[in-house]
């Protein structure tokens, strides 16, 4: 498989993943896919309008990163944020119902795609600047440390958001004060419609973090469990007080930027092979054959699922009301929070 000529990190320990955990990392999985396949349906037919950046190619990142998490940790993340919202256990009609625009949506319809949050999930966003939510991320953990609760926070990025100041500047602050935070770039080697050669010299991005003194490594990000095992030996890193781990998981995403984009910087060819080499439903299916004997039969009920309740989320994104207009200013300070 073509890595564009990165590096990867020697293998972390094989932490344990048992049948029934490898099947609920599919069902995860197959739910982002198809409730995604209908955001996209969504889009064309004009029911979810701005920006919508879809995570499709990616899943694996986020389920197996925050297979890794307790269920109180921190997780930030930037605008393609569907994946990592659901794989924190959001449910997909208030996720949709968001990205329509509608008042039983995860942000009451005002946030929209790119500002998913889910309080009750510990996932505070959703964020459309890039880079702007490493300190974020950087913030979450200082307060971790600072009230000594234990927890960990995870911040999800892009290889684009690792060219900027502000991931920089969060980044150092982190390993200073040794907070416990795990940043997670998801490179996809495509920043719109910048490739990974085209904006950075440097191609492993998990290196930014030594000139930092940061602990770091690059791993292959296709296979869900490899996912989980590294971002569970960084969160374990981080839990145990010898501070932050930047971790670079190499991905790549199917659609374009965002639906508004014919992604012509790039090949059929090259998505063709991602899709037969790399897909991340595909290797966990194998998986699952090879190692427990599960065939594609025994999977029919979670596909069928899946799909059935990404359309219930769509029906209910539909049937949601719209957001009352004497709201528009109730949430911008928390005086006017409701
Ligand atoms: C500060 C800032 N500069 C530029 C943009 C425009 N922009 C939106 S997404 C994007 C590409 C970011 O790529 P990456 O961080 O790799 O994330 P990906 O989209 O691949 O998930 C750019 C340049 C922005 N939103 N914010």
């Amino acid at each position: 498989m073509d890595l564009h000529g990165a590096r990867v990190n020697d293998p972390v320990p094989d932490a344990p993943v048992s049948k029934a955990m490898l099947l609920e990392l599919y069902r995860q999985m197959l739910l982002i896919r198809r409730v995604e396949e209908q955001a996209a349906k969504a889009y064309t037919m004009k029911k979810i309008k701005g920006f919508c950046h879809l995570y499709i190619g990616q899943e694996a990142v986020a389920v197996g990163a925050c297979a890794a998490l307790e269920a109180d940790d921190y997780v930030v993340a930037a605008y393609r944020d569907h994946g990592q919202i659901m794989a924190r256990g959001a449910d997909p009609k208030a996720v949709m119902a968001e990205l329509f625009g509608k008042a039983s949506g995860t942000t009451r319809g005002i946030g929209g795609s790119m500002h998913l949050v889910s309080r009750e999930h510990n996932f505070w966003g959703g964020y459309g600047i890039v880079g702007g939510q490493v300190p974020l991320g950087a913030g979450a953990a200082f307060a971790a440390r600072y009230l000594a609760n234990g927890r960990v926070s995870l911040t999800f990025f892009g290889e684009g958001a690792a060219q900027q100041g502000a991931f920089y500047e969060a980044l150092e602050l982190s390993q200073l004060w040794s907070l416990p935070a795990v940043f997670l770039c998801e490179n996809n080697y495509y920043a719109m419609g910048t490739s990974l050669d085209r904006q950075s010299y440097e191609k492993d991005m998990s290196r930014r973090g030594e000139g930092l003194g940061m602990k770091h490594w690059q791993f292959e990000a296709f296979d869900v469990v490899d996912v989980y095992r590294n971002v569970k030996a960084a969160v374990d890193h981080a839990r145990a007080g010898n501070g932050p781990v930047l971790l670079e998981a190499i991905t790549y995403r199917y659609q374009g930027h965002s639906m508004s984009d014919p992604a012509k910087y790039r090949s059929k060819d090259e998505v063709d092979e991602h899709r037969k080499t790399t897909d991340g439903l595909k290797l966990v299916e194998q998986r699952l054959a090879s190692e427990h004997g599960v065939d594609d039969d025994a999977l029919q009920p979670l596909q069928e699922e899946a799909k059935a309740i990404a359309k219930e989320a769509y029906a209910f994104a539909e049937a949601a009301p719209d957001p009352d207009p004497a709201d528009l200013y109730a949430y911008t300070y928390a005086t006017g929070a409701k």
